[in-house]
């Protein structure tokens, strides 16, 4: 399908100017979002899409809500929601709480959309490999959860999570009047580490290492979500529906979803999932 929009009708060239990334304006930018990814795993680029942009996704969500899968569920950061008799009943792998967001797929979207041309543009991904002090960095090759966009509407939350792949940026899109905000422990775990007893701590409800993010809509969020617990808060009865599109990365091309997984948050796998679970592609053995 042909492609409609161009990577500077939707990110402001005179402010980021991706395309020249010798400049003193992309070097500065770089070198913020850095010092933000180092100390915290996570950077915000503020007001990286034009107004424009803004608008033109949020109707391409809106236009595909009805194809968002949710599903309710109590789940454990590891994105269980079945007892693991192994563990004890005090224990992340043993704490469940609602998740009721849910997503729009990945083979929702084309290549003649705004939020495509977004996430698969090379000079967004340089920016944030760059950013990412990274060698290479590959859209998700999840055929499902490598585009989508995040729905909460009214009453729902997305509970306390690690990510599957390394990176996700998130475009916010439509942000909530109230609540819906995005909260993470920065580098809880690493890959000689679980941490279970500081991830149960939080899960208990003490909030110290938490921080909360104040994303607006245009806003790009670069975050490393392996190894940082994170979680998005409800969004209550009386606020407008929060939108985000979520672009996931992978540091090692090729990598596909788990097929429990994938089930689980869009409601079906495809054959694409079958095969990835015979020739599994990882990078680390965190139990997931
Ligand atoms: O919507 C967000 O801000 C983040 C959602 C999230 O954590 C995820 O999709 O894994
Ligand atoms: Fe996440």
């Amino acid at each position: 399908m042909a492609r409609q929009y161009r990577i500077d009708d939707l990110v402001d060239f005179a402010k980021y100017p991706l395309d020249q990334p010798n400049s003193v304006a992309y070097n500065s930018a770089v070198a913020d979002a850095r010092t933000q990814l180092q100390d915290d795993g996570c950077a915000v680029i503020k007001n990286l899409l034009r107004p424009t942009a803004v608008r033109i996704i949020s109707q391409e969500i809106v236009e595909r809500k009805s194809k968002t899968h949710f599903s309710t569920t109590k789940m454990n950061p590891y994105f269980h929601s079945v007892k693991n008799p192994d563990y004890p009943e005090h224990h992340p792998v043993n704490t469940f709480i609602e998740r009721s967001s849910g997503f729009i797929p990945g083979d929702s979207w084309n290549s003649s959309l705004a939020i495509d041309v977004l996430f698969r543009s090379d000079l967004l991904t340089n920016f944030i490999r760059d950013s990412l002090e990274t060698e290479a960095i590959h859209c998700y090759a999840d055929p499902l959860a490598g585009l989508t966009a995040n729905i909460l509407d009214p009453g729902q939350q997305f509970a306390w999570h690690f990510d599957t792949n390394e990176f996700a940026v998130t475009a916010m899109i439509d942000e909530a009047d109230d609540g819906g905000l995005f909260q993470y422990v920065p580098m809880i775990r690493n890959p000689d580490d679980e941490a279970f007893e500081k991830i149960q701590h939080v899960l208990d409800g003490n909030h110290e290492t938490v921080k909360t993010l104040e994303l607006r809509a245009g806003d790009l969020q670069i975050f490393r979500g392996r190894h940082s617990l994170h979680r998005v808060t409800r969004v209550p009865e009386t606020s407008k529906p929060r939108h985000a599109a979520i672009f996931a990365y992978t540091a090692e091309p090729g990598v596909i979803g788990r097929v429990e997984r994938t089930k689980q948050l869009f409601g079906r796998v495809l054959p694409a999932h079958e095969e990835a679970e015979r020739q599994r592609v990882r990078t680390d053995q965190l139990i997931d």
